[in-house]
């Protein structure tokens, strides 16, 4: 029927797999940070006329004029410039509601300062899109944001009712979790694995077309849509759980006088021994954030999530253990706590991109300052406004002197091949502690640093 009126078809039919094999549909994309803006840009490339939704004018006015507007320093030569083909970048949701056959969702998901889930972007941007999808058209929506199971049932089907929308008559709605690694060349979105839930397999198995067109790695329909919801966030959970055993080993094993490294390296050579690193603690938007999700839904159906409650405990205690060794090394140093300087290697959540959300250095520094030490920063991935006030930013490490103690924070490159020898000589006490174990510490200790780490018995 829509055929005869002599526009295309704006939705799902019976032809969306064929038109996604041959990129012959409209993909909208509502939500362009460090998951969506790549996103846009791999389906582009991938074939597919995109429309680009953001809320923010800052991100909004970068991509017009084809500047990158994120911390990612791989997306700088893949901003398509503002006239490319087959790229529209907009502030209305409402617009590229209308022009697209698929809306895909991929707006943060964070917690609260109480840590519970705070779902208002995703009810947001949902509303927004289907009060634009109007009546038959059956528009294509996919969340990809982490949430819980249930969230895309308990979030948006309510929206639908209000707005007289019925699924699979008016709009399709589909989960497919995004598993973007911020500064990893290898695992983009356009070489990991995907999952796809929906309510009806036949559009299920339809996406498939779409997502194989993105990524060159594995794409399958896993069922509904909480099957695919729960994948993501146990992925994430396995991740803080894994990681806090290593964190909580940090902690006893120097204590027995043994270094943790020495450890689970041993262990490492046995072959379903899986490989984690103690640092001072876990930042980004993912893996200090998802596991609180899983928490929030076991506790609605009674079930108590207690490993994965203890292991986040572990893993947000980490920065209050590593303080208070700190403390201990300058005190040991014969350093006054009021007037101690520390200078941090690293201030981004991980290595190799300029992020700062959820840096444990925040706490760790702040667990310093609160004891009277000055804590400086240097970050080559950061500008001076991504660091907290009170954090004195250090723009030329070569510069950096009169430090009782350099903690490497984050193992970006540019902070492990620094010129160790020429910093050791400018400090005023010459205390090492590798927060994140990248560092030989022998070699260190053979520059004239007295050379620390977590999970190390430290003893200088
Ligand atoms: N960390 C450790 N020890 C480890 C690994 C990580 O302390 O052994 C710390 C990091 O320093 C960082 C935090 O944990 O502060 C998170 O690191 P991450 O490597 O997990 O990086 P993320 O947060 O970017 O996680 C992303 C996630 N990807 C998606 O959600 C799509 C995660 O699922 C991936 O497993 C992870 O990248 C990855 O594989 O690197």
């Amino acid at each position: 029927m829509k055929q005869e009126l002599g526009r295309k078809f704006m939705g799902w039919d019976a032809g969306f797999a064929s038109r996604a094999d041959s990129g012959d549909l409209s993909v909208g994309i509502i939500g362009l940070g460090y998951v969506g803006l790549p996103t846009a840009i791999g389906f582009r490339d991938a074939g597919f006329n995109v429309w680009g939704v953001d809320l923010s004018d800052r991100i909004i006015n970068a991509l017009h004029e084809g500047r990158n507007p994120l911390g990612d320093p791989d997306l700088d030569d893949m901003i398509p410039a503002p006239d490319s083909d087959r790229w529209t970048i907009t502030r209305s949701t409402a617009e590229a509601t209308a022009a697209c056959d698929v809306l895909i969702v991929t707006v943060p998901t964070p917690v609260s300062d109480d840590l519970k889930p705070d779902l208002t972007y995703v009810e947001s941007a949902g509303r927004a899109v289907f009060e634009a999808a109007g009546k038959g058209n059956r528009k294509v929506v996919i969340l990809e944001s982490t949430v819980y199971p249930g969230v895309t049932a308990s979030t948006w089907l309510p929206i639908l009712d209000e707005l007289g929308l019925t699924e699979g008559v008016d709009v399709e709605v589909a989960y497919c979790p995004e598993r973007f690694n911020p500064g990893d060349p290898n695992h983009g979105v356009r070489q990991v694995a995907r999952v796809i839930g929906c309510s009806d397999p036949v559009v299920g198995e339809s996406l498939v077309h779409l997502y194989r067109r993105l990524t060159v790695e594995d794409v399958r329909y896993v069922g509904k849509v909480e099957v695919a919801e729960a994948t993501k966030v146990i992925e994430n959970v396995q991740r803080d759980i894994n990681i806090a055993l290593v964190n909580e080993l940090a902690q006893i094993f120097p204590e027995l006088d043994l270094d943790v490294e020495d450890v689970l390296s041993a262990a490492a050579t046995k072959w379903n021994f899986h490989r984690y690193t103690p640092g001072i603690g876990v930042g980004g938007h993912c893996i200090p954030v998802d596991p609180y999700y899983m928490m929030q839904r076991a506790q609605e159906v009674g079930v108590p999530a207690e490993l994965i409650t203890a292991a986040r405990a572990v893993n947000r205690m980490m920065p209050r253990h590593v303080s208070g060794v700190l403390r201990e090394l300058l005190y040991r140093a014969g350093v006054p706590a009021d007037g101690g300087r520390v200078l941090f290697l690293g201030w981004s959540y991980k290595a190799g991109v300029g992020d700062a959300r959820e840096t444990p250095a925040d706490p760790l520094a702040a667990s310093l300052i609160e004891t009277g030490i000055s804590v400086s920063t240097w970050d080559p991935y950061l500008s001076a406004e991504d660091i907290p006030d009170g954090i004195d930013v250090i723009e030329d490490i070569d510069a950096a002197s009169d430090f009782d103690m350099v903690v490497l924070a984050t193992a970006h490159p540019e902070c492990m091949d620094l010129d160790w020898q020429g910093l050791c000589a400018r400090m005023r006490t010459p205390i090492l502690y590798d927060g994140r174990r990248v560092l030989d510490l022998d070699a260190m200790q053979a520059m004239g640093w007295k050379a620390n780490a977590v999970g190390s018995p430290n003893k200088y």
